[in-house]
């Protein structure tokens, strides 16, 4: 095994933050690990948590933590911001609010901002988790604010998108336009505490039990939670971990492994290789972690 995943496999922080500042910079020296860092994960849970901005995401992601080590997980984090390297506060924000748990050797917490030259932002993130799963850390959570399509990209990188909305902000329509509620794996009313969070709430269950959601699924559960207090945050991460082997189902897995491979296939040469005989057999192989999806893209090129 190459020394740099050696390193990684030993549990030592130093030797993870390195890698991802190189996963961060996209820097070439990454490619050649990429094969043996997917495959040499445990299969941690990736779990999107992404809504609009101030919706309480990271307040959220913070109980989530404390709850997740006194279930006696290690958890890791990817703030990511796919918009612009300008928003240093929003992630130093995040640095604070997560504090807590920066003394606790079995959280890991990294910002990143997208330079990636390794295929945009949705491939560093990929990357960038399964890093923190070759580490030993599950779940690993991904935060991202959710605006536009790179963001939506991000959530689908994970397994398991949790949806953060904010009763006072009229945020069903915020998130319909933006696409949000289609890759919603759950949703959390935030702010639980605020009036109108029952309300918003049950119009979106309302919503999403007639036109919403994705075709064919059973619509998404709504939740309600209150991130400062931890009320409802238990029962959230009992959905997210029951949520777990629905997104592990060989149909979901395989929707997912090609949502990864197609990027990654557009990033080399567009979309022509899509219509290679071995598409269906490579994308099994993706879905079943023995091949990364940069490699299953070359090899349809090839
Ligand atoms: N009343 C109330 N306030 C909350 C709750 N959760 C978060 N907040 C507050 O909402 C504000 C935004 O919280 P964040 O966790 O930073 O929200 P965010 O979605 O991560 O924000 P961005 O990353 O900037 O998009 C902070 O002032 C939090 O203290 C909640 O359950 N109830
Ligand atoms: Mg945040």
């Amino acid at each position: 095994m190459n020394d740099a995943l050696t390193e990684l496999a030993m549990g030592g922080r130093r030797p993870l933050a390195r890698l991802l500042t190189r996963i961060e910079n996209g820097d070439p020296s990454v490619r050649p690990l990429l094969p043996e860092l997917f495959t040499a994960g445990h299969g941690a849970h990736v779990v999107g948590i992404t809504g609009p901005p101030g919706s309480g995401k990271s307040t959220l992601v913070n109980s989530l933590i404390t709850e997740w080590r006194r279930r006696g997980k290690r958890v890791g984090i990817l703030a990511v911001d796919p918009s612009s390297p300008y928003t240093r506060g929003a992630i130093l924000g995040d640095r604070i609010r997560m504090m807590e748990h920066a003394a606790d050797r079995d959280v890991f917490m990294r910002s990143m901002a997208s330079r990636g030259e390794l295929g945009g932002i949705a491939a560093t993130t990929w990357i960038a988790a399964a890093a923190l799963d070759a580490a030993g850390y599950d779940p690993v959570l991904i935060e991202t604010v959710g605006a536009g399509q790179s963001e939506v990209e991000v959530a689908r990188v994970a397994e398991t998108t949790v949806v953060v909305e904010a009763p006072e902000m009229g945020d069903e329509v915020q998130a319909i336009k933006a696409g949000l509620l289609e890759v919603a794996d759950i949703i959390a009313v935030n702010k639980g505490d605020r009036p109108g969070a029952d309300r918003a709430a049950r119009q979106l269950r309302a919503m999403l039990s007639t036109a919403g959601g994705r075709v064919e699924r059973k619509p998404p559960p709504v939740m309600v939670t209150t991130a400062v207090t931890a009320d409802g945050v238990a029962a959230l991460a009992d959905a997210i971990e029951a949520h777990r082997s629905v997104a592990r189902e060989p149909l979901e897995a395989k929707e997912r492994a090609a949502n990864q491979v197609r990027r990654a296939l557009a990033e080399l040469a567009g979309r022509r290789a899509a219509d290679d005989p071995s598409w269906d057999e490579t994308l099994r192989a993706v879905a079943d972690r023995e091949l990364d999806p940069l490699t299953a893209a070359e090899c349809l090129l090839g």
